[in-house]
């Protein structure tokens, strides 16, 4: 290792600047959550700047000049970067996430193209650009960019004549290309990835997705080892499977059982199993069909009446954009539907709350639960998936039921995988996890455990960045 540091290129010593559409909060490191954290820790191991956009916007799009806010808080520099408020919006709101959003989550009843949203997406990732030129040391530093917001920015880089290495991590799924190509921009889309070093996705399927509709729409090829030429270079495509840190989730779940809270909760549902789930009210997490499952083993097995509760944190989310308002009334009908059917003067069968829980409390309630829904329509991982199995006390641990369609589920195998479309299904898997010895559920939360430490944040960072330094 020592030797390693007199070579320039040697990862640790070139600067990491980590790009993101949002800045993580770098001041309260035990809020952050799974995503915040594996970047924030990978910028304090070494040092570093981060660049997103800042939480103020400003109304007018005529300044050609960058409006960079600069912080410095221990080894960690941050950018944040004021952008117009309405070119913003038809960003953030518009292509991002009703137009990339739905596509990537294979939803092409709820994508949305219009022209605007594609020239704001691209005059942002332009300012993004100008922005991350004028703030780079020189060519050496390694530039990490987060997801699907700002596929645009390595060619709008390469265009200022930048010929640092980039790279790109996907936190959502790659759709196939029979879905991918339904976009009109499908071709820009897949130039624009090509002008990365390496391209970063959550499961070997997206990996796939990504080479086979780049193979349709660019006729690009690669090479056994999955290697593309692109322009002169090339692009290295990999999965990477993002995780969490196992042990300090884990302290934080065992600590809350000091949270008053908790213990309140804890006494008065005394007696029953609690059921969790913890999403974004995302239209992606299948929370309405989740809710259904939960009613249709109400009603296949009555004996879980007033014997089991059900609560769910939905986090608001994109309020701005309608598809969100619409599941969000979607959901809350089906609660209250399924409230008003079953619920009895001392009972209330599922608790919902549609606000922000602090990250602790959330660790301790996934402890106080037996079962934990994950049950995503699509997702790129899941990392509560993680969290749960990471929250359980392994000597008496409860059960993850887990979607097949997480890309968590690629290698949690030891969870009762299910079919979130199959209501009937997710009900049956409940009521295994319900009944299940502990003997079983001891073997399966162990094999579990094993696997979410395997591929943690740790794990995650480091092969991304030794792939983005052309170490592997
Ligand atoms: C994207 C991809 C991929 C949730 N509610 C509250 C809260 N959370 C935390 C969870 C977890 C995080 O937010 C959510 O992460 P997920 O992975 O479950 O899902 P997305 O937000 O959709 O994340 C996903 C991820 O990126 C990382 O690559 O796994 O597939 O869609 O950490 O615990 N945290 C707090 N209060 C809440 O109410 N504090």
């Amino acid at each position: 290792a020592l030797g390693d540091r007199h070579t320039t290129n040697d990862a640790r010593s070139r600067r990491l600047v980590v790009v993101s559409n949002r800045l993580g909060n770098v001041r309260d490191l035990a809020q952050a959550g799974g995503l915040t954290a594996g970047i924030l820790d990978a910028l304090a191991e070494r040092g570093g700047l981060w660049l997103g956009a800042s939480e103020e916007h400003h109304g007018s799009a005529a300044s050609d000049e960058p409006l960079i806010h600069l912080e410095r808080v221990g080894k960690i520099e941050t950018a944040a970067l004021t952008l117009p408020q309405q070119e913003y919006s038809l960003y953030y709101n518009g292509y991002a996430n009703s137009t990339l959003w739905p596509l990537f989550h294979y939803r092409l009843d709820l994508v949305q193209h219009r022209s605007e949203f594609l020239h704001a997406y691209r005059q942002i990732n332009a300012r993004f650009a100008q922005a991350l030129a004028r703030l780079l040391s020189g060519n050496d530093d390694l530039i990490w960019v987060h997801d699907y917001h700002l596929i645009p920015l390595a060619a709008a880089l390469r265009r200022l004549g930048l010929g640092n290495r980039i790279g790109f991590f996907l936190h959502i799924p790659f759709p196939p290309p029979d879905l991918f190509v339904a976009t009109p921009d499908h071709g820009e889309l897949i130039a624009d990835l090509l002008q990365y070093d390496v391209l970063g996705f959550q499961t070997a399927t997206d990996v796939t997705n990504f080479r086979r509709s780049a193979r349709a729409t660019g006729s690009t090829t690669f090479d056994a080892g999955g290697v593309a030429q692109s322009s002169g270079r090339t692009v290295l495509s990999r999965s990477f499977p993002i995780g969490i840190d196992v042990d300090a989730f884990a302290r934080m779940a065992n600590e809350a059982a000091e949270d008053v809270q908790i213990d309140s909760m804890r006494r008065q549902i005394l007696g029953l199993k609690q059921i969790i789930g913890v999403d974004r009210l995302d239209y992606s997490k299948g929370l309405p069909g989740r809710m259904q499952a939960f009613a249709r083993l109400l009603e296949k097995h009555p004996e879980h009446e007033r014997a089991v509760t059900y609560l769910q944190i939905a986090s608001p989310t994109r309020e701005e954009v309608a598809a969100y308002a619409e599941i969000r009334a979607q959901l809350e009908a089906t609660a209250g539907s399924v409230n008003g059917k079953y619920a009895d003067l001392t009972w209330t069968p599922i608790r919902y709350i549609h606000r922000t829980v602090p990250r602790s409390r959330l660790a301790g309630l996934l402890r106080a639960s037996q079962v934990g829904l994950v049950t995503p329509l699509r997702d790129g991982m899941n990392l509560v998936a993680k969290e749960y199995i990471a929250a359980q006390d392994p000597a008496d641990p409860g059960v993850l039921v887990l979607s097949r369609f997480a890309g968590a589920a690629e290698e949690l195998a030891q969870s009762l995988i299910v079919n979130p479309y199959a209501v009937d299904e997710v009900a049956d898997a409940i009521a295994k996890a319900l009944a299940m010895p502990l003997e079983e559920r001891i073997a399966r939360h162990g094999a579990l455990i094993e696997r979410i430490r395997r591929n943690d944040a740790a794990q995650w960072r480091k092969s991304f960045l030794e792939a983005l330094a052309n170490r592997i």
